[in-house]
């Protein structure tokens, strides 16, 4: 009998969701960086097999108080996913669990729950890792807890069984030979966001939204026109840097992140405009697709 389930992907910035998500479908479809908050959207990503279909949200790492009209919309995906779950699988980092920052959140989960301990890999003290299981056991209440370390793919297959015994008798809600249901135009915004992520510092990548307003697909070579929005101008002196330097090099690490996934060759161009203040501006956040109209 076939599967199908929706699983929401629940846990603090930074302790590997999208990783995880990533190596579950064994492409890099979501990104991923050390960088907290790099994730701000719902995103879908699709395990198919013959018998089941997995249709995992990723979402934002959840965080206490939001210090802006982004994060709000951002802890709002998280909360809008929570409520169409079937099973909800929550990613604590195995180093430090952090269980009191889930207070607010325990008593929204009403459906079955899978915890993973993500980055055991960089776990030095086994009894200190077992003792924390116990104690995430007992916190949420669930038997179901996997060690696991979605960079080095150990354990994810446990996961995957965890969540197929759980998911009801139902057949697929999306087509069973994609991996996403998100556009490839908003796949690659989010690539070249990634990208800003790595290459700049402090402010920037908080401060940044990427657009693209053209793809045309060709035989050979696809053409990808995105904006970069930034929220000043000073910002977009750093990132064009000094004689166009630093844009040029965004430009070539972008086209590589984004080739390797769509496995074709792109030719890329990018422009960055300022839209003062978006991030605190309800129509801006509209128009970039974070809340609702
Ligand atoms: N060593 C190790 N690093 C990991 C593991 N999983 C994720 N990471 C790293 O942890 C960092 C954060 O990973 P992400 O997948 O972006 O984390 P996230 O939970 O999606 O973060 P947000 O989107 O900010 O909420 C990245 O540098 C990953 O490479 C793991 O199992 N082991
Ligand atoms: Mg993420």
């Amino acid at each position: 009998m076939f599967k199908t389930a929706f699983i929401t992907i629940l846990g603090l910035p930074n302790a590997g969701k999208s990783t995880f998500l990533n190596a579950v479908l064994g492409e890099d479809l979501v990104i991923t960086n050390p960088k907290a908050q790099t994730t701000r959207h719902r995103i879908k990503g699709i395990l198919n097999d013959k018998d089941y279909q997995l249709v995992f949200s990723d979402t934002p790492g959840i965080i206490k108080e939001s210090a802006y009209r982004l994060q709000d919309a951002m802890m709002g995906a998280v909360n809008e996913s929570l409520d169409d779950a079937d099973v909800v699988l929550l990613i604590l980092d195995g180093q430090f669990p952090k269980i009191e920052e889930f207070e607010a959140y325990k008593d929204k989960i009403t459906c079955p729950l899978v915890i993973a301990m993500n980055k055991v890999d960089l776990v030095q003290d086994q009894e200190k890792l077992q003792a924390d299981i116990d104690r995430v056991k007992e916190y949420f209440g669930t038997e179901l807890i996997f060690a696991v370390s979605a960079k080095e793919n150990f354990n994810v297959s446990g996961i995957i069984g965890a969540l197929v015994n759980l998911a009801p008798e139902h057949p697929a809600f999306y087509d069973t030979e994609s991996i996403s249901d998100e556009n490839v135009r908003f796949l690659v915004s989010e690539m070249i966001r990634e990208q800003i992520l790595t290459q700049f510092k402090k402010e920037i990548p908080y401060s940044v939204e990427v657009s693209v307003t053209e793809y045309n697909e060709k035989e050979k070579l696809d053409e990808i026109y995105a904006t970069i929005f930034v929220e000043r101008d000073s910002q977009k002196g750093i990132m064009l840097g000094k004689g166009g330097a630093a844009i040029k090099n965004l430009g070539i690490a972008s086209r590589k992140r984004i080739e390797d996934f769509i496995k074709k060759k792109i030719f890329l161009s990018l422009s960055i405009k300022v839209k003062k203040d978006w991030r605190t501006d309800d129509q801006q956040l509209q128009y970039f697709g974070y809340i609702k109209k």
